[in-house]
């Protein structure tokens, strides 16, 4: 799994605290990215020792790592709800959980998985917290609709910049089949108000800003976790 930003001890001490949380017979959203790497192998080590669950994957790759590790898994339309999704983000406000996700290219599903959740635990290191959001904010476009999108994001006084792939010639393709555009709005005063434009572009398939839907957020360090609820 790529890894970015902060330390991997720090990632994994939020990512096995979040793990802790779910009980036999949830049903659980699996995240993308490196720390939810590590509650999925938290989890997957209480399964091994009788835990009782069912993982629904947010993509491709949380799928393939959730199969290594002997967790049982399902689609979301074959559960009924979730009871915790574990997730982690490129950057979160710790006092409201709203958080930009989608540097995994992933974020669609893990909005759709994160609103099918009672709860939803980010896991982060302490370099994803901030005062005010102002990473860039990941746009799932489909094809058709990327110069119109662009130009959307520009009237939002936005600057876009199509995801290339790092590993090939050519952009990034999701895991539904579509293309990533990330929008650079400086600092971001009303995520709330961004949220709701954004998502009223055509074309659109989901953006990253996740405001209001965090429950909980572990922030691993070197020497602990803590947690903001
Ligand atoms: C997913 O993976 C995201 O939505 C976020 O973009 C990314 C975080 O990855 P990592 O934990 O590796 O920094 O959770």
């Amino acid at each position: 799994m790529k890894s970015t930003g902060g330390s991997d001890a720090a990632k994994r001490r939020a990512g096995e605290a979040a793990a802790e949380q779910v009980t036999d017979g949830m049903a659980v959203g699996l995240g993308t990215g490196s720390t939810a790497a590590h509650a999925i192998d938290a989890l997957g080590r209480a399964v091994d020792a009788g835990l009782d669950i069912v993982g629904v994957p947010t993509s491709f790759a949380s799928r393939q790592c959730a199969i290594d590790r002997g967790i049982p898994i399902a689609d979301l339309d074959e559960v009924d709800g979730l009871d915790i999704a574990i997730d982690g983000a490129d950057q979160i406000v710790a006092e409201s959980g709203d958080c930009i996700k989608g540097g995994g290219a992933a974020h669609t599903r893990e909005k759709i998985v994160a609103a099918a959740s009672e709860e939803l635990l980010i896991v982060v290191d302490p370099t994803k917290v901030a005062e005010t959001l102002d990473h860039t904010v990941a746009i799932e476009v489909i094809p058709a609709a990327r110069t119109g999108v662009e130009a959307a994001v520009e009237g939002l006084d936005g600057t876009p910049t199509l995801r290339q792939a790092s590993d090939k010639d050519g952009p990034v393709i999701t895991d539904n089949g579509n293309l990533v555009v990330d929008a650079d709005f400086g600092s971001i005063d009303d995520s709330a108000g961004l949220a709701a434009s954004l998502s009223q572009v055509p074309g659109v398939v989901e953006h990253g800003l996740f405001v209001d839907y965090t429950s909980a957020v572990y922030i691993g360090s070197e020497d602990g976790v803590s947690e903001t609820r």
